[in-house]
This record gives C-alpha cells, structure tokens and sequence, in this order.
C-alpha cells in the first residue's frame, strides 16, 4: 500500500473511531491532528465541553497512565500537551462565549516546584465562561507571587493548583502566610490538582477542594452565592 492510502482521514470516521484517533494522535503529539479532530467534532454539533472532557482529556489520561508506567518520557509528554494545547486553543474562546455577567473574581496559579499548567489552565477557561474575571498566574509561584497578584487584582477566590506529591504541601505554606499576613479570611481558597483530595484540601485549610474544572466552577458559584447572601443579610 502506498503511504498516500495509508494515511488516515479524519472527517471519514465516526464519531467513535475519531475520538480514538485523537487518543492515538495526542499520545504521539500530533498538535495539527488534534486541532483538525477538535474542530470536526465541533463542526459535527458536539458541544466544547463534551469535545474537552471525552476527546482531550481523555486522551490525556492514557499519557499519564503510559509516563506513570515510564512507556513515555518527557520528551514525549511535552508534545502531547503542546497537541492537547492546541485543541484547547480552539475551544477556549467557545468556553468563554457564554455571555454570562461577570460573578466574581478568581486568581489562580501552579505552587512552587510545579510546572504543569494544562489542568489550571482548563479551569481558568471554564471559570471565564462561567463569567469568572480571571488573573492566571501561570507555574512556580512562591507565596510572594500570589500575595501580590492577590493586592493587585483583589479577587474574591484564590485558587491554587498542584499535580505533585512533593508541590502539593507548598498550598500550605502559602495558606499559613496568607493567615500570618491576616489575609486569610478576605478570600475563598479553592484547590485542586491530580494527587489532592477533599482530606488534604481541608488539612491544610483550603476552603475546599475541587475534583476538576467543573466542580471548581459550581464551587467557586456556591461561595459567591453564599457571600452575595451574606452581604444582602449583613
Ligand atoms: Co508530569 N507528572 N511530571 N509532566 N504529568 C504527572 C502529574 C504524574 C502523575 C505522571 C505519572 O507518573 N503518572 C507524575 C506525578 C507523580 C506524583 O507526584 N505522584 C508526574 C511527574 C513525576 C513529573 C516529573 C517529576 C517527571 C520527571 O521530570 N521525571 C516532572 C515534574 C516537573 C515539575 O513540575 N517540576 C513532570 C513534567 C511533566 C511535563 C512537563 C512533561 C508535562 C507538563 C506539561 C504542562 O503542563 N504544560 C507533564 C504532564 C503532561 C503530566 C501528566 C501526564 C498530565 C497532566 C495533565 O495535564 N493532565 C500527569 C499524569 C496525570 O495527571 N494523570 C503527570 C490533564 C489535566 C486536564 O488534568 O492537571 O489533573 P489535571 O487537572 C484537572 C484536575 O486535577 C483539576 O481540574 C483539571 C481539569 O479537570 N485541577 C484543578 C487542576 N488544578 C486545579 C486547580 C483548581 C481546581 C481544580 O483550583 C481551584
């Protein structure tokens, strides 16, 4: 067979084999598939959040499983979130175009240590299309970084992501010097990432922790209704 009919086309495909091939195509980092695959799904009626969840995510969860079982390197991994990144491009305007009037405001960032920014990055997209003003603080914030974009932008929830074991206790550190400083109090911690649970989120005196980006957006809207009620009673 020649390579031109060995090559796949991906509009030809149900809707089941193509979310298969772009497992196949995030795991080998192929960022023009995923883009193409993401917008076919799109094209085909499916709604972003399905196409983020089922497609990407999904996809994402199989590299996790392979790196976790040293199948895939670094190396490999960084092309797959570049892939996934691409897909996550297309959708985030899509997320954000709910028109919803803004509810609240959320600064969010990765610990000390800790480089991964795709799992933050999705809740800042669905946070913003839940109508969420958003500061991302992006990776590696020590406790000085949040402070600050805490002063600056004076938002209503912090939200802090960790995908280590070994990042995750920084949340601790910069919750102890938040309630050092008496600043605690002036904001909603929320938290989330791959290794933390609800045990740990309240261990370390987090308001509560969140599964994924679409628990943390209903979480962030139940404490905004609580604080709205609050005021509306105070
Ligand atoms: Co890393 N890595 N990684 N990695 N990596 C994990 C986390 C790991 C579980 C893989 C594994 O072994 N199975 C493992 C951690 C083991 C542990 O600590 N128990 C691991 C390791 C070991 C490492 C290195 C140490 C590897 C090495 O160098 N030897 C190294 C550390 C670098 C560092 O941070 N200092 C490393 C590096 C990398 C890459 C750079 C290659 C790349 C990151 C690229 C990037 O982010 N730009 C990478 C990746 C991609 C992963 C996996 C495969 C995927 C993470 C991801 O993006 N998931 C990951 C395996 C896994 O998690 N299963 C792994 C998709 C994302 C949508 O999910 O981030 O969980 P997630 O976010 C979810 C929820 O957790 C939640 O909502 C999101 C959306 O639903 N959420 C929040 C997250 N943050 C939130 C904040 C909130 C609320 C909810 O605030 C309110």
């Amino acid at each position: 067979m020649s390579e031109e009919e060995d090559d796949i086309v991906l509009s030809e495909l149900d809707d089941e084999e193509l979310v298969q091939q772009m497992f196949d195509d995030l795991y080998d980092g192929l960022k023009e598939e995923i883009e193409e695959g993401t917008r076919i799904l799109l094209d085909r009626g499916w709604a972003p959040y399905k196409v983020l969840t089922e497609a990407l995510v999904g996809g994402m969860k199989i590299v996790g499983e392979d790196f976790r079982d040293g199948i895939l390197f670094v190396p490999e991994v960084l092309l797959a979130a570049n892939a996934m990144k691409g897909g996550m491009a297309i959708l985030k305007p899509l997320l954000a175009e709910t028109g919803a009037p803004t509810i609240g405001k959320m600064v969010i960032g990765t610990v000390k240590g800790d480089i991964h920014d795709i799992g933050q990055n999705l809740v800042t997209m669905m946070m913003e299309g839940a109508g969420f003003e958003v500061l991302n603080i992006g990776i590696n914030n020590p406790v000085e970084n949040y402070v600050e974009a805490l002063n600056d932008f004076k938002p209503d929830i912090l939200g802090m992501s960790a995908l280590l074991t070994t990042t995750m206790p920084y949340m601790k550190v910069v919750i102890d010097a938040m309630v050092e400083m008496g600043i605690r109090d002036d904001y909603v911690i929320l938290v989330g990432g791959a290794p933390l649970n609800e045990e740990f989120g309240k261990a370390i005196g987090a308001d509560a922790y969140c599964r994924d980006a679409a628990v943390a957006v209903e979480t962030a809207k139940e404490f905004m209704a609580r604080k709205h009620n609050q005021m509306a009673a105070g």
